[in-house]
């Protein structure tokens, strides 16, 4: 028996009754989107500043990307890995060229990337770098999110994300982000293969780093025969106002992990890219997944890619972003509530000026989606804001009032 669903309040008991609790989400449930648009059951129309944490970068079903999957899903969806087909070696000729690296391992899940680039450094360093077995490092920065598998989780210090799911894999250094001596420090340790960092730590709460981090790590990494991985899953992809948030200060990761807007937000596509003296270490069946770079992946992951090119997108994340900011940055000299506004691009967040145990912010979310705009508080009192690339002026100004008004709002009743 499949229910129809004819309210709100019935898609939400729904999943009270048979769904795991393992999200909180916003009480609004979506039955339609288009471009920066979501519109819920009851037809109310709500402008979209989540973008799916960022997957959605150009506009909820965009028709090229959507005619891309719909044409290939009649044709051919999956072969395996067993055998060639027509379109896996287009994309990757594609994408390799469109990023500038020489090869691709394609998977899913932004998190199957970040672990695949996890198992490439660790085998570049025995292989290549000549780390004795098994005492391979790799050095991450707290406040990290790389995602929720347990490797990957093990070395997060977010306690829900972190907490009894042990015992956790080892291989870790953890170092304060945005710290360039803790990085050369820990980097003296020959058995350090690789540096996993977000150019901006969009979970932690779009945490921007000084101007030359990135450059500087670069350097460090280089200087110490270490791989610079970069998870550019959320800050890719035009998000930043640049192709890659990394390309505000010219660095070139060794092996770069894209995700989510990939594909749009149409299908889970995720990506590592590297050079051959770093790829040259997998081998056959060495690693691998059953929907990893398959047709419709593939070609939704071009169509995507296309978009960005053709419609300016960057260029339209970095005006609009510039946009943004300035106008949170008059709401944050007048208002109590807003304390600091901080991004790039169109990765933003505004820091409510309240503890990070009050809901203050889930409050200022609520406000706003009663007002006509979705978003969501990270952690306790921050509030990321990342609508759609696609965003025009007009509809952007427009958001910025209703965000003021929202926020105007609670100060009053407080
Ligand atoms: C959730 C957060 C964002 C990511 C970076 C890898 C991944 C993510 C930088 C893994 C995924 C998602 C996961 C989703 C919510 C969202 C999120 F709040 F969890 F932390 F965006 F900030 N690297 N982020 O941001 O990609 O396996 O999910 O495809 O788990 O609730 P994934």
């Amino acid at each position: 028996m499949i229910s129809t669903i004819a309210s709100s309040q019935q898609a939400i008991a729904l999943e009270e009754k048979h769904g795991a609790h393992n999200y909180h989400p916003l009480p609004v449930v979506l039955r339609k989107g288009e471009g920066v648009y979501l519109w819920d059951v009851e037809n109310k129309r709500y402008y979209d500043f989540l973008s799916a944490y960022s997957a959605v970068n150009q506009g909820h079903c965009h028709p090229r990307i959507v005619d891309a999957l719909k044409q290939q899903a009649d044709t051919l969806t999956l072969t395996s890995r067993a055998f060639h087909n027509d379109v896996l070696g287009v994309y990757e000729e594609y994408i390799t060229s469109y990023f500038n690296y020489h090869k691709v391992l394609p998977m899913n899940t932004g998190v199957e990337a970040v672990e695949t680039a996890i198992k490439l450094s660790r085998k570049w360093g025995y292989e290549e770098k000549g780390v004795e077995p098994n005492q391979a490092k790799i050095v991450v920065c707290e406040q990290n999110f790389h995602g929720r598998t347990t490797t990957v989780i093990s070395f997060s210090t977010d306690p829900l994300a972190h907490n009894n799911y042990g015992p956790y894999t080892p291989g870790f250094v953890l170092i304060p982000y945005n710290d360039l001596e803790a990085l050369n420090e820990v980097l003296q340790d020959p058995n350090v293969v690789a540096f996993l960092v977000e150019p901006i730590q969009g979970e932690a709460g779009v945490n921007v780093p000084d101007d030359g981090y990135l450059a500087g790590a670069a350097s460090l990494c280089q200087q110490n025969n270490v791989l610079l991985v970069a998870d550019e899953v959320q800050t890719g992809i035009a998000r930043t106002g640049r192709m890659l948030a990394c390309d505000y200060e010219q660095v070139r990761p060794d092996i770069l992990i894209l995700g989510k807007a990939l594909s749009g937000g149409t299908y889970p596509v995720s990506a590592v890219l590297a050079d051959d003296l770093i790829m040259k270490v997998m081998r056959p069946g060495q690693h691998g997944s059953t929907f990893g770079g398959n047709p419709i992946a593939a070609r939704v992951a071009m169509a995507a890619l296309d978009v960005i090119k053709d419609e300016s997108l960057t260029d339209n994340a970095a005006r609009m972003g510039d946009l943004f900011r300035e106008r949170m940055n008059t709401l944050v000299q007048r208002s109590e509530l807003a304390a600091e506004v901080r991004g790039k691009g169109l990765l933003n967040a505004l820091l409510i000026n309240d503890s990070p145990q009050s809901d203050t912010a889930w409050n200022i979310c609520l406000r706003l989606k009663e007002n006509g705009l979705l978003a969501k508080p990270t952690h306790g009192n921050i509030i990321r804001f990342a609508p759609p690339l696609i965003i025009t002026e007009e509809q952007l100004l427009a958001c910025c009032d209703i965000i003021e008004k929202s926020i105007d709002g609670i100060s009053t009743t407080r």
